[in-house]
């Protein structure tokens, strides 16, 4: 094998955002652009020569020839060891796990995520540290600053690897390791939840769903809620991974996942259903009736999380990112834990779970976690939920009900406007960015603010300062709107608003929530021009 030296000239914009780089899929094609990307993660760690990484991706349209890629530039970068998933698969908390039980330098992980797969669609790249959690801001900064004056990249001319056979080969010096994604994360499952529980409560006649959404959970679900726990077969839908995820978007929500919802909306509907993302790090919880926001599902396994067995001890503290509903935040008031807020992204969770200051994390887009990985983690969330369920025998509804009337309910939306010119936005938000200070003491319709400012995270363990992380607006009676733009699209910018306004226990907990959020609505349009500069009359999507 020949270990061959590559010229290239840098590729513009490649920043990482909030979860890695994500790119139209046939930007990613480009002759030598995925291999700048991955020699300057390389050039940015001190280069892999001796380490061990894993590599695996959530099954799009190209991962499988990336991979082939990413495994020639790591032998010809020196690395010992590589560990894939089979066929190319491993979800995102399964990464995480693998380089936490594996004791790996780090991984690769090849996802997009939510957003739709195909070559007319989107495709991304991650690294993650040793922790097994996405890498900070100062390593993805380093990266970036790599790709801006990469000038060669290391690769080797060897045939494809085989992907799908078990076992140990070599490419050149390094072992190629496939493995099977499911089993060490299942193993992983079995000793945080009540198998047993959920087993009899599946055996009693419970009912679910759970949508894969043609993304990677299909294999990890059937496993875990057909084989293991006994659901019915079907119970799991759309479960077989498709490089166009059925040309869907691979996102859990309301919108994305509306055959789900109206199923357990019917009155013969599951009791229980769930799905969960393009790399199966999210979750959206149902439950017949029901529609339980993410920010809701975090306060509720925040307030219940100690009737499964991993967490029999209690939680230490949680963590939200900031435009996260405060719903989690009376929980740990109420356990006497702290409650962190962080900016939007995984990344931010690290440092805080390393240290032991908590045990669950959540984000509003549908992400929820603990510190058995560094990821956020749908099926986990899907398996502590059922957990829930099995323990206290009741539906989500009456825990739902009965969390709103023990802490108040938070009230919840987000509203994204997606695909807009990227300088009316950024415009918006300067320009908005620039009225903060005065905005205060200002009326708009029946909202009067309270106060307005830009979100910075000091991070508590690391002494590290992020700015610019999203703009406040509190209003006067507990309302609240944050404005940021996604760090996530691939095209143009996403406007993400996100309003939040809380109820008393003693209050009416049964608005439909957009009504309930209308006042805040109007007056954030009002306070941002954002129907006016962007010319949109709705938002694309409401979860
Ligand atoms: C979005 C979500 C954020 C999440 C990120 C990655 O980011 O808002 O909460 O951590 O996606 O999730 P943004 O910058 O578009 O708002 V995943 O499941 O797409 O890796
Ligand atoms: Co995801």
């Amino acid at each position: 094998m020949t270990i061959l030296s590559q010229n290239c000239t840098p590729f513009e914009g490649q920043k990482p955002g909030t979860s890695g780089l994500r790119k139209k899929t046939r930007v990613f094609m480009q002759p030598g652009y995925l291999e700048c990307f991955v020699q300057s993660i390389f050039n940015a760690i001190d280069g892999v020569a001796g380490k061990t990484l894993v590599i695996g991706g959530d099954g799009r349209f190209f991962n499988a020839e990336a991979i082939q890629i990413i495994l020639r530039m790591a032998s010809a970068n020196g690395a010992a060891r590589a560990i894939v998933g089979q066929s190319g698969l491993l979800s995102t908390p399964a990464a995480s796990n693998l380089i936490r039980q594996r004791q790996a330098d780090g991984g690769l992980i090849l996802s997009a995520s939510h957003n739709p797969g195909g070559i007319d669609a989107d495709f991304g790249l991650k690294y993650n540290i040793s922790n097994g959690g996405p890498a900070p801001e100062s390593i993805t900064d380093r990266i970036f600053s790599e790709t801006a004056s990469i000038t060669q990249y290391k690769t080797c001319d060897t045939s494809d690897i085989d992907l799908e056979t078990l076992g140990d080969t070599l490419l050149g010096d390094m072992t190629v390791e496939i493995v099977d994604p499911v089993a060490d994360y299942a193993e992983l499952m079995q000793t945080l939840f009540d198998f047993d529980a959920i087993r009899a409560m599946i055996a009693g006649g419970m009912t679910l769903r759970f949508d894969a959404m043609h993304a990677v959970t299909g294999p990890y679900a059937t496993a875990l809620l057909e084989d293991q726990l006994g659901a019915p077969k079907g119970s799991v839908l759309n479960g077989v991974p498709l490089p166009d995820f059925g040309k869907g978007h691979p996102d859990p929500n309301p919108i994305w996942a509306k055959p789900l919802v109206d199923m357990v909306m019917a009155t013969d509907g599951p009791d229980f259903a769930a799905a969960s993302d393009g790399d199966g790090d999210r979750n959206m919880i149902l439950g017949k009736g029901v529609y339980v926001t993410p920010s809701d599902s975090l306060a509720v396994l925040a307030a219940n999380a100690h009737l499964a067995p991993g967490y029999a001890n209690g939680i230490a503290g949680v963590a939200r990112s900031m435009p996260t509903s405060a719903a989690c935040d009376r929980v740990a008031d109420a356990l006497g834990v702290d409650c962190f807020e962080t900016p939007t992204g995984w990344k931010f969770f690290g440092n805080l779970l390393d240290a032991g200051r908590v045990t669950l994390c959540g984000e509003e887009s549908a992400g929820t976690g603990s510190d058995h990985v560094r990821e956020k983690d749908g099926l986990w969330a899907v398996l502590l939920w059922l957990n829930i369920l099995a323990v206290r025998k009741m539906s989500v509804r009456e825990i739902l009900l009965d969390h709103w009337s023990t802490y108040g309910r938070n009230y919840y939306s987000r509203h994204d406007y997606e695909a807009v010119d990227s300088d009316i936005a950024r415009l918006l938000m300067e320009d908005l960015t620039a009225r903060l200070p005065e905005l205060s003491g200002q009326t708009f319709g029946s909202c009067k603010i309270r106060q307005a400012d830009q979100f910075s995270y000091h991070d508590p363990v690391d002494g590290s300062v992020s700015h610019n992380q999203g703009l406040r607006i509190t209003f006067e009676g507990g309302g609240r709107a944050v404005l940021r733009l996604s760090g996530t699209g691939t095209e143009g910018a996403t406007i993400r608003v996100y309003l939040e306004r809380y109820e008393r226990p003693e209050g009416d907990l049964d608005v439909e929530p957009q009504t309930a959020l209308q006042d805040i609505a109007t007056a954030v349009d009002r306070i941002s021009e954002l129907r006016l500069r962007t010319g949109r009359t709705a938002p694309d999507v409401m979860t």
